[in-house]
């Protein structure tokens, strides 16, 4: 079958085969050997029965799930008119200046992105958030977006979960058309981690609109407009959406002794965004770091200097959030983000439910149905119990945060990565050299790329013994870790007021610094041409036509999408598994339904499962709509 694969390949009957050919082509060990798409599913399942889902280091077997209950709402009746109606009848201009005039508080939904990024390592699987999708598009017309997209959504939808992030947004998008759909785009980093040719932003960006995006927020891990500009303006010619250019905050513009992101340097940003064509300015406090009066000083100013609306965004790792966000309602903000209660607090947003209750009866308030939001919110408690192996183990709130400026999805990450690794008592030595590394680094803007340069800079010194003064003094024999290097070379650009120069010229030994877009010296993407040749590679496994944003996955992350799609060759679509039984496998005895193909559900049942023999093997039986079929797999654990 292998012979057969290479005699019938495009590129072989074109002659054009190289020494790399085999190892390039996955395709090739795509046998065609009948497998349906059931058997599949079985291996799947029979291998994660056998030897688990690899993302779950760590099973709890007593570990009790409950039914999630899923709201009611009325299924036959339209859906009721909301922002994405307004965005259509008015166009992005218009719409920001309605936005300018509305006297009511209006909301942001992370529930579906930051939430879930922020507390469960990304994790949440596109069919837990389909579940209720309709339901809450109908019951709650009355929110401004839900942030569904971007962010690290992406690479976590295609690393650990084996789903196409564009097919959950195009689901996302039928399930909610009334409402405007939000996604975080990092500037010239896109969904990634490093800067990307314009052209690839360019596409990625329309074909995110193309699919379901109407509000980009755009913003830049070191703030540099050079990165933030040219993405709005791909927003302003190549959608009809919203582009919400941002500003990240840091530091605290009340401490008068701080003099590098204080108050005039915001406005300056601000107006620059607004000046490259935002319709609505965002305030991305990746952190939590905005406390309340200071939060009231900056809306102040923002709303009195520039003429867009403003959109804030926070993360309660401190626990006093809200308060910031009560003083921005106060100082005029126009929309701020929250996540439903059973996802809010700590380092995700604070809570959506509180927060309207907090604001009924003021002059401001945005009436919602809080029995129906307090559905929701118990579904989300309900669900996030499914996820318990990606929880950080964060119980309180921390006041630390104003010292360390961890931004919540990392700070989450770094303290799930030193318990998993038997370090928590590590952890606030490893928060403090996250702040030493910082103001080694000139005190920079943290949040991803940039926050991850910081986080592996202070590992690294932890795990080799290192003190600032050690780098400071002996910097010329270290060997930094490549992301330190990559972002002292100007990779992700350059931070506000320069790189320390010793430090870098330390870093980079004899390597020249850009101090110029690095997407500057990047070839842009030769659509056609490499679009084909993308096209001959990944032909046949996908059991489908191959679109350009599968392409545009495979620019952004070329491994990951070629894993993924082995993954797919194997064991197909994975993504209509329960969640439950995508992490943990299934008993003896257990029923589930799964949908193969849109609306063809199968009945799978576990019967049997046998113990290795001496090989290793171990002999699965499940029953497929009632017919017994066995799959082995080799145990490997
Ligand atoms: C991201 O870039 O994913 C963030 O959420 C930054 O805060
Ligand atoms: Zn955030």
């Amino acid at each position: 079958a292998f012979l057969d694969n290479i005699l019938k390949h495009p590129t072989f009957r074109e002659g054009k085969v190289t020494v790399n050919f085999i190892k390039n082509e996955p395709a090739l060990f795509e046998f065609t050997e009948p497998r349906n798409r059931a058997n599949k599913l079985i291996e799947f399942l029979g291998d994660t029965i056998v030897n688990g889902n690899p993302d779950v280091k760590k099973i709890d077997h007593g570990h009790k799930f409950s039914k999630p209950q899923v709201p009611s709402f009325p299924k036959a009746v339209e859906y009721p008119k909301g922002t994405k109606n307004l965005l259509t009848e008015l166009g992005p201009e218009k719409f920001s200046e309605w936005l300018k005039n509305e006297k009511k508080i209006h909301y942001t939904d992370t529930t579906f992105r930051d939430a879930h990024q922020s507390l469960l390592a990304t994790r949440m699987r596109t069919i837990d958030m389909l579940k209720v999708a309709e339901g809450y598009a109908k019951n709650h017309p009355e929110i401004f977006s839900m942030e569904v997209w971007g962010g690290a959504t992406f690479d976590v939808c295609l690393r650990f979960l084996y789903e196409n992030p564009w097919e959950r947004l195009a689901l996302l998008r039928k399930a909610m058309p009334n409402v405007l759909l939000q996604m975080l785009i990092r500037g010239s980093n896109g969904v990634g981690y490093t800067a990307y040719p314009d052209n690839l932003i360019e596409k990625f960006v329309e074909q995110s609109w193309e699919t379901g995006v109407d509000v980009f927020r755009i913003f830049d891990s070191l703030n540099w407009m050079k990165s933030i500009a040219p993405c709005i303006e791909h927003v302003r010619t190549k959608t009809g959406g919203l582009a919400e250019g941002s500003l990240c905050y840091t530091g605290d513009i009340l401490d008068s002794s701080k003099t590098k992101y204080n108050l005039e340097y915001y406005i300056r940003l601000a107006k620059d965004i607004e000046n490259a064509g935002a319709h609505i300015l965002g305030v991305k406090d990746m952190a939590g770091l905005l406390k309340p009066y200071a939060a009231y000083e900056l809306i102040s100013a923002l709303k009195s200097e520039i003429n867009i609306p403003v959109h804030l965004h926070t993360h309660d790792t401190s626990s006093i959030q809200s308060a910031t966000y009560l003083k921005a309602v106060e100082a005029g903000v126009d929309v701020i983000d929250v996540a439903l209660g059973g996802l809010s607090g700590l380092t995700s947003q604070p809570n959506f439910n509180s927060f309207v209750e907090m604001m009924r009866f003021h002059k401001r308030e945005n009436v919602l149905n809080t029995d129906k939001l307090a559905e929701y919110s118990n579904y989300w408690e309900t669900i996030r119990n499914y996820y318990y192996p990606f929880e950080s183990g964060l119980k309180a709130g921390t006041g630390e945060v104003y010292k360390h400026e961890i931004p919540g999805g990392q700070y989450s990450n770094l303290k799930g990565q030193a318990i998993a690794l038997g370090l928590e008592n590590k952890f606030p030595e490893i928060t403090k050299m996250y702040g030493e590394v910082n103001a080694m680094f000139g005190d920079v803007i943290k949040v991803t790329p940039s926050s991850k340069v910081v986080g592996d800079m202070a590992q690294y010194m932890i795990g080799n013994g290192l003190t600032t003064q050690d780098v400071k003094e002996r910097g010329d024999s270290i060997s930094f870790p490549q992301s330190v290097i990559s972002f002292f070379k100007g990779d992700l650009g350059q931070p506000v007021g320069g790189f320390p120069e010793e430090l870098q010229k330390a870093v980079l030994k004899d390597e020249k610094p850009f101090t110029e877009r690095p997407n500057a010296h990047m070839e842009p993407i030769n659509f056609d041409k490499e679009f084909r040749s993308f096209k001959r590679k990944f032909a046949q496994g996908m059991g489908r036509e191959l679109l350009l944003t599968d392409f545009l996955s495979y620019k952004l992350y070329p491994k990951v999408f070629t894993d993924a799609y082995n993954h797919h060759v194997l064991y197909g679509n994975v993504m209509n598994i329960p969640t439950k039984n995508f992490f943990y496998g299934m008993e003896v005895g257990e029923e589930i339904i799964v949908e193969l193909d849109r609306g063809k559900n199968v009945l799978v049942s576990l019967m049997l499962k046998g113990e290795p023999d001496e090989a290793g093997n171990v002999s699965i039986f499940f029953k497929i709509n009632g017919q017994l079929r066995n799959v082995i797999v080799k145990d490997t654990s």
